[in-house]
């Protein structure tokens, strides 16, 4: 590719009418497409595997799923909700406010539902784009959003295949099974298992989690908006905001300074509120012992819940923390040579990480293809671009801010830099733009020193680490990630004709 010199005005043209592909309609793609006719581009295309918009909360809708991201703060900058009803609103409003924002804006317009895109290659000028269906199409640019918590990790538990009874992952519940009365095992103990077992735990007959690892669990409490509160936000525009930046400022300022510096005062605030929620909540030594994990608070993601401890210690609940040895039709066999006897097993087992757009088969510059750029594991810089793959840009890819954030204000932070990336497309200062593999590589090295300094790396097994054991997540605070996406810096890039 020819370089050009950015800042030479003598090459401008005529603004480009850019078409635009986005991959997945979730929560990032109904962003895009607002956005992106926002900033005057139209010719947009989103396409979605399944049939319905919502990505992870059209997926996940097992029993208690709820964000626990405060719903004020998880909301579209510019689209507000004054009728949440909690603190933290359960999954399926979560999924109607999705809806009616995208219906606002006419989003379905440009969705095409039912097209797993399969194929990706740049042709040197454009992206070139297959579907499973073999649907053909291009584009200029590609925005993949296509979700990080997206493909179920499945345990390599042996004997998982026999297990006469019910088996299903908490990211694909059967909402038309019926618990009550079963007896349940749930593998897992993290964000997923921890909303389950209070909400089902009165239903079912027994219920019987099989922890490998315990969680600490951060208490809060998850109070109703009343009518007047509601009335209040919806008359007001003005107090949502301040709420809104209130609930923003508090995790970017409180949160995020805690957990990418280990030693923080903050983060011994979190510690001990873990603790304390332990020790208050649970009566019984034993029991509590069993739950008392041997890592710090926040080394895993931190698990938010108002009430899990109180499921776990209904009478019908038990804590195993016998390893598993295997599972058998009859339920789920632990070391200590006892048989779990089980109607319903629930994977509460999380998500294979490191696949963001993959298994898209995205070939780049040159042939290169993403699982050759990505063989050691998945990168790019500031999460959004990664060299040899020109006008191609993720939102929550790899390297980002994903612990306890509003992945919706990360996807909105992202966005803003990606469009003033567009602009150098549109008014003609580039043809295509592409972040160079030198600044790739100073990036991750400078990441990866200070990803050495967060709580994940204090010692524990979670998905945040890498297959080094390097945390994977941003490890900076959070407004040193809006400092740091404010402008592309052009040196950074590749813009060629
Ligand atoms: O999954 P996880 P999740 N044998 O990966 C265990 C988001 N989320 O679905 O800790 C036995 O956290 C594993 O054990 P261990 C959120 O970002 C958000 O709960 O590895 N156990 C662990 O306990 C969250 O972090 C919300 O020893 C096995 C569990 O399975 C992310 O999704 C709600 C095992 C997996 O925990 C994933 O959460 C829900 C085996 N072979 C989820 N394999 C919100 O509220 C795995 N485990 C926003």
């Amino acid at each position: 590719m020819e370089a050009v010199d950015p800042l030479d005005i003598s090459i401008l043209r005529d603004l480009r009418d850019l078409r635009v592909i986005v991959i997945g309609a979730g929560m990032a793609g109904i962003l895009s497409v607002i956005r992106l006719r926002e900033i005057g581009l139209s010719d947009v295309t989103v396409y979605e595997k399944a049939d319905r918009l919502g990505g992870t909360w059209r997926e996940n809708r097992y029993p208690g799923v709820a964000c626990d991201v405060p719903s004020h703060l998880y909301s579209y900058s510019f689209a507000p909700n004054p009728e949440w009803t909690h603190r933290f609103s359960p999954g399926p409003e979560i999924q109607q406010y999705l809806e009616a924002v995208a219906a606002e804006h006419d989003v379905e317009r440009d969705v095409v539902y039912g097209e797993e895109v399969t194929d990706l290659r740049w042709d040197g000028a454009r992206w070139q784009l297959r579907t499973a269906s073999g649907l053909t199409d291009e584009a200029d640019v590609v925005i993949a959003a296509t979700g990080v918590l997206h493909h179920p990790s499945y345990p390599a538990i042996d004997g998982l295949g026999d297990f006469a009874g019910v088996t299903m992952h908490t990211a694909r519940w059967d909402e038309g099974l019926s618990l009550a009365g079963l007896r349940v095992g749930i593998i897992g103990t993290g964000s997923s298992a921890v909303q389950t077992v209070p909400t089902i735990v009165d239903e079912v007959a027994s219920l019987s989690l099989f922890q490998r690892t315990a969680q600490w669990v951060m208490p809060a409490d998850n109070p109703a908006y009343t009518e007047d509160e509601k009335a209040a936000f919806r008359n007001d525009p003005g107090l949502l905001r301040s709420l809104h930046d209130e609930i923003s400022e508090l995790f970017s300022n409180g949160f995020s300074n805690a957990v990418v510096d280990a030693d923080s005062e903050g983060m011994k605030l979190i510690e001990a509120a873990c603790l304390a929620n332990l020790v208050d909540s649970v009566a019984d030594p034993d029991l509590r012992d069993r739950l008392r994990p041997d890592y710090r608070a926040g080394c895993k993601r931190l698990v938010i819940s108002p009430n899990f401890y109180e499921g776990i210690q209904r009478p019908n609940a038990e804590l195993v923390t016998e390893a598993i040895e295997g599972i058998e039709p009859g339920g789920v066999r632990t070391a200590d040579g006892r048989l779990h006897g089980l109607d319903v097993l629930v994977l509460a087992t999380g998500f294979r990480v490191d696949r963001f757009l993959r298994p898209i088969d995205v070939t780049g510059v040159d042939g290169l293809s993403l699982d050759e750029a990505w063989s050691q594991r998945p990168s790019a810089y500031l999460s959004i671009s990664t060299p040899g793959f020109p006008n191609l840009f993720m939102l929550n890819g790899p390297n980002g801010p994903v612990g306890n954030f509003s992945l919706i204000e990360v996807a909105e932070v992202q966005f803003g830099y990606i469009a003033q990336l567009l602009d150098l497309l549109r008014d003609g200062r580039a043809g295509s733009v592409c972040v160079t593999s030198a600044a790739t590589a100073e990036f991750e090295d400078e990441r990866t020193i200070q990803a050495g300094n967060t709580v994940w790396a204090t010692g524990c097994n979670s998905w945040y680490l890498d297959d080094r054991g390097v945390p994977m997540a941003w490890p900076w605070n959070f407004q040193e990630y809006r400092n740091r996406l404010a402008a592309p810096d052009l040196e950074h890039y590749l813009l060629a004709d």
